[in-house]
């Protein structure tokens, strides 16, 4: 079949829903006019179904997605941490190398020359946190490791010719 021969099979299939539209219109406007208060209580009915049915939803999901809020995480928060300046240099970072288990801590991160990236990788190497390294600026960075191992922090935005060799490993957990 050529196209113009499935173009006119279309045109002709629309032409017919079109016609069909408006024979159903003109068909309906033979009825007498209804009294519009009862079109009007219809719509009412019809919108408070809507209201009560929607309400009833969004609050069932609601009710069923709210252990999935990460408000245990922030109640964390609250917990004392411990602080760690990491200084970001080319092509190195001045940090510790060990850090506890299930505490949180918070990287005090800056840099001393350029811009830079600090980025900490799991022993999976899976990055699990970032934050820009600026001089003259300290960026803080919140994290708890759950899981004990050697991380890898890598800077994560191109600093000059060094920068892939711009990494440092520490461990988590017992020493
Ligand atoms: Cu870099």
């Amino acid at each position: 079949m050529s196209v113009a021969v499935k173009l006119l099979i279309l045109f002709l299939i629309l032409a017919a829903v079109a016609i069909g539209i408006f024979l159903v219109v003109a068909v309906s406007t033979r009825r007498p006019p209804q009294d519009q208060h009862e079109v009007a209580r219809r719509g009412y009915t019809i919108r408070g179904w809507w209201f009560t049915s929607l309400l009833a939803f969004f609050v069932a999901m609601f009710a069923t997605s709210i252990p999935f809020f990460p408000y245990l995480a922030g109640a964390t928060a609250l917990q004392p941490a411990l602080k760690v300046p990491v200084i970001a240099m080319q092509y190195a970072f001045i940090m510790p190398t060990h850090f506890p288990v299930n505490k949180a801590i918070i990287f005090e991160v800056t840099s001393r020359d350029v811009n830079h990236g600090f980025g900490i990788y799991n022993p999976q190497g899976h990055l699990v946190a970032q934050v820009q390294a600026m001089p003259d600026y300290t960026n803080y960075l919140r994290v708890i490791f759950h899981q004990p191992g050697i991380y890898t922090a890598r800077c994560l935005e191109y600093c000059g010719p060094g920068h892939a060799l711009m990494e440092k490993t520490f461990v988590v957990g017992a020493k």
